[in-house]
């Protein structure tokens, strides 16, 4: 008996221990930090999470109605991932570019956290050089402009101090730093943002990077692990193009929206290149915005894909609030309404064993 146990010890032990190498990129990581990042790479073994931007704030037919949510309006459970913007806040403004209050955000922060759920949060932040929108890509001269020494430099520091004090305002009932995933500068393989691919320069975009992460750090903030982010690549390459380095990222996301018929085939071969290049560093892989139609879409398609490989998550976009909607049939509609194939598909792939929501997570 008592070899057994010994035995028994000796074989536990080394399993503890690997699960204990999971850490997060900043050395100064709070303990809800390491519990966050060990708590989804175990949860990325079991199965893939799903996220749905703004669930909380709004939905297709209602605005901040409480405990509302659209996936919860259609399956009985929340989604396990929520997402949130915060484009405007570098503006002190009261309400993001999508007219939600970032006084209700905090408030649903706050609420899905006591729940035990993932947030995850999005930055559109403004084109300070022009004064115009993140989409605003007249100027390839706006990320050199806010690096040191750039004419916009200080204002760039405001916008971060904003940001870092919203930040520090995200806090439980305890007045423990709420741990959260955030991805800033996203999509940058892309050229559709003031920081993306052909509007400065990779060493520029990693200066971007690495700035905000170590200025947020040194106001105090170690509750966040950060998510490095492309649009559609079809190479490792073209992914890791910008990378800031493993001491700043800990989870490599990818978004791809379905454009055509090459959709999946393409997003097999990037969830490939991604998921295991994250594994090889210890980070965690997400695909951080995905959407298409087709009446078998979610539950088939995209669960066939994903399924091959270790993702922490999947996120639709928002359900733009319009309570008058004409009918849409877009790829770039992503979920509206929720009647006829679009129901039945994604009831399928919610009952679907390999997909988490809130009560999964639990
Ligand atoms: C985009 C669109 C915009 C929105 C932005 C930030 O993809 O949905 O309408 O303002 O995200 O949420």
């Amino acid at each position: 008996m008592k070899t057994l146990s010994v035995l028994l010890i000796i074989w536990i032990l080394p399993c503890n221990a690997q699960t204990s190498t999971y850490l997060p990129a900043d050395p100064q990581a709070t303990p809800e930090a390491i519990q966050l990042f060990q708590r989804l790479m175990e949860l990325q073994k079991k199965g893939v999470m799903y996220g749905h931007q703004d669930d909380l704030m709004y939905g297709y037919s209602w605005w901040y109605e409480k405990d509302r949510s659209d996936i919860k309006d259609l399956t009985g459970d929340y989604p396990a991932v929520a997402g949130f913007e915060l484009g405007h806040l570098e503006l002190d403004n009261e309400r993001s570019l999508d007219s939600v209050s970032f006084v209700q955000i905090r408030e649903q922060i706050k609420g899905f956290h006591q729940r035990n759920g993932i947030i995850t949060i999005s930055w559109h932040a403004d084109n300070p050089l022009t004064g115009k929108t993140a989409w605003d890509v007249s100027s390839k001269l706006v990320v050199k402009s806010i690096l040191n020494n750039g004419e916009n430099h200080a204002k760039f520091n405001t916008w971060l101090d904003r940001l870092a004090d919203y930040f520090l305002t995200l806090k439980d009932d305890n007045g423990k730093p709420i741990p959260f995933i955030f991805r800033p500068w996203h999509e940058h393989s892309g050229s559709f943002f003031w920081w993306g691919k052909t509007l400065c320069t990779e060493e520029e975009y990693i200066q971007l990077w690495q700035y905000t992460v170590k200025y947020l750090r040194e106001k105090g903030l170690h509750n966040i692990l950060y998510a490095y982010n492309t649009d559609r690549v079809l190479t490792l390459e073209e992914y890791l193009e910008g990378y800031p380095g493993d001491n700043y990222i800990d989870m490599l996301s990818l978004d791809m929206y379905d454009r055509g018929p090459e959709y999946f085939g393409e997003l097999d071969n990037a969830l490939a290149f991604v998921s295991y290049s994250a594994q090889a560093k210890d980070k965690l892989c997400a695909l951080s915005e995905c959407g298409g139609n087709g009446s078998t879409w979610f539950s088939k398609f995209l669960l066939d894909v994903v399924k091959k490989y270790r993702v922490s998550y999947l996120l639709n976009w928002r359900n733009t609030y319009n309570p008058n909607p004409a009918p849409v049939n877009s790829p770039f509609a992503r979920m509206r309404g929720y009647s006829g194939q679009f129901k039945a598909d994604f009831l399928k792939f919610y009952n679907d064993p390999h997909t988490l929501f809130l009560k999964d997570i639990q």
